[in-house]
C-alpha cells in the first residue's frame, strides 16, 4: 500500500512536472523561430554596444536610454561596470549618444543599475526622470531633475516601499508619482527561479505616490513594460509569459479596471506610446528560451510590433521588424520620433531605422 502510495505521488509528481515543463516551454514560445522583416534603412548608434534597456523619447526628440542592467538570469558584457544612462538627439542626422553626469552628493554612481525608465515633464516645462534602480539586488526608484545645458541629471530623492520589491518598468503620472510593475514575487534568486518555471502569476502593479501606495492589478504571469494612452486614460500592461497586452481603464481615484487583452505569439516586454497617433509600439522577445539562457551560438532574436486602434474592436497589428539575432539580439523596447524608430535591447546593441 505505502509502496503503491508512493509510486501514485511518484506519478503525480511526473505529471505534473511534465505538465509544467509543457506550459514553461509555451510561456517561453521555446520553438518559435524568426521570419525576417526587414526595413530600409537602419544603423547602429554609435556607443551603444551593452545594452538599451528601456529608452524614452521626449517630444523634441531628445531620447534617454538606460545602459549595463544586470538582472538575474540575463547576460551582461560588462559585470564590473555600473549603469548609466545615456542621451541621444534624434534630430541630429549623426546616431551618437553622450553620457549624462549624475550629480547630487546622496546618490551612489557605483552600484547604479538602471532598469526601467519614465520622463514626467511639468507646466514650468522642468523634466523629472524617474529610474527603477537595482543597487545590491534591491530595488528603489531614483527622482532626477534633467539640466540640459549642463547635460546633466540632479538626483533629488530615493524612493524605496515595501511594494515595490522587484521593480521592473514605471509610468510617471507626476514628477514623485507613478505606476510600476513588479516583475518577480520573490527576491530570493532561487525561489524566484522556481516561481519562473512554475508560473505562480503573482507579479503585480502597484500606483506610488508620497501619500497613497496600493496594488492595482495582479495575477500576471511576469508583468513587465507599462504605459499610458496620450490622453491618460487607459493604461497599457505588457504580460511578458502570456504574451498578452492588457488594456486597463484609469480612473480618477488612480484605480484601474479591466478592459480588454490581446493576445500575441512572442514575448512582449516595453511599450512605448507614440504621443501623435496613440500607436504602441512593442519590443518582444520571440524566443524566451534564448534570452533567459543566452547561448551565443544561438543569440535571441528582435521583434518590433506597432498596434493601432488598440481601443476598437479591430486593432491592427503590424510585425514591422523581425530579425534572427544576427543583428541585434533580445530587442526589448521600440519608439518612434518623426519617420524614425529606435530599437533598444537588454544588453546588446540599439538599432535606428528609417520607417
Ligand atoms: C562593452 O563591453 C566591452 C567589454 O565586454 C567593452 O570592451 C566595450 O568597450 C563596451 N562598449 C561600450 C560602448 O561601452
Ligand atoms: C475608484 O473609482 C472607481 C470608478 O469611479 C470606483 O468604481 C471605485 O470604487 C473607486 N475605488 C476606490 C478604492 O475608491
Ligand atoms: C539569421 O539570418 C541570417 C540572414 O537571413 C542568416 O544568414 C543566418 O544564418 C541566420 N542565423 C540563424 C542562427 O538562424
Ligand atoms: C521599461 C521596461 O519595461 N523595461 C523592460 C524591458 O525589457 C527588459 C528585458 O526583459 C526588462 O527586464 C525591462 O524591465
Amino acid at each position: 500500500m505505502a509502496k503503491l502510495l508512493t509510486l501514485t505521488v511518484l506519478g503525480l509528481g511526473l505529471a505534473l512536472f511534465r505538465d509544467h515543463r509543457s506550459s514553461y516551454q509555451t510561456r517561453m514560445n521555446a520553438v518559435r523561430e524568426v521570419t525576417p522583416v526587414e526595413l530600409p534603412n537602419c544603423n547602429f548608434v554609435k556607443g551603444i554596444e551593452n545594452g538599451s534597456e528601456d529608452l524614452e523619447i521626449l517630444p523634441n526628440g531628445l531620447a534617454f536610454i538606460s545602459s549595463g542592467l544586470k538582472y538575474p538570469g540575463l547576460k551582461d558584457f560588462e559585470p564590473a561596470n555600473p549603469g548609466k544612462i545615456l542621451l541621444m538627439d534624434l534630430n541630429e542626422k549623426g546616431l551618437t549618444v553622450l553620457e549624462l553626469e549624475i550629480t547630487g552628493s546622496k546618490f551612489d554612481l557605483s552600484s547604479f543599475n538602471p532598469h526601467g525608465i519614465s520622463t514626467f515633464t511639468d507646466e514650468d516645462n522642468t523634466v523629472y526622470l524617474l529610474v527603477v534602480n537595482h543597487p545590491d539586488g534591491k530595488t528603489t526608484v531614483e527622482l532626477f531633475k534633467f539640466q540640459e545645458e549642463e547635460k546633466s541629471l540632479l538626483h533629488l530623492k530615493t524612493i524605496r516601499h515595501k511594494l515595490l520589491p522587484n521593480l521592473n518598468d514605471i509610468v510617471a503620472v507626476g514628477p514623485e508619482q507613478f505606476y510600476g510593475t513588479n516583475d518577480h514575487y520573490f527576491v530570493h534568486p532561487y525561489l524566484r527561479s522556481w516561481e519562473l518555471y512554475l508560473g505562480l502569476s503573482w507579479s503585480y502593479v502597484v500606483y506610488y505616490s508620497p501619500n497613497e501606495v496600493r496594488v492595482v492589478a495582479e495575477g500576471f504571469d511576469f508583468a513587465n513594460g507599462i504605459s499610458l494612452s496620450p490622453d491618460g486614460k487607459y493604461v497599457y500592461i505588457a504580460e511578458l509569459l502570456a504574451h498578452k497586452i492588457h488594456v486597463y481603464e484609469k480612473h480618477a481615484n488612480w484605480t484601474l479596471t479591466p478592459l480588454k487583452s490581446l493576445d500575441f505569439n512572442t514575448l512582449v516586454d516595453n511599450i512605448s506610446v507614440d504621443p501623435v497617433t496613440g500607436d504602441l509600439w512593442v519590443g518582444c522577445h520571440p524566443n524566451g528560451m534564448r534570452i533567459f539562457y543566452n547561448d551565443p551560438e544561438n543569440p535571441p532574436a528582435s521583434e518590433v510590433l506597432r498596434i493601432q486602434n488598440i481601443l476598437t474592436e479591430e486593432p491592427k497589428v503590424t510585425l514591422v521588424y523581425a530579425e534572427n539575432g544576427t543583428v541585434l539580439q533580445g530587442s526589448t523596447v521600440a519608439s518612434v520620433y518623426k519617420g524614425r524608430l529606435l530599437i533598444g535591447t537588454v544588453f546588446h546593441k540599439a538599432l535606428c531605422c528609417e520607417l
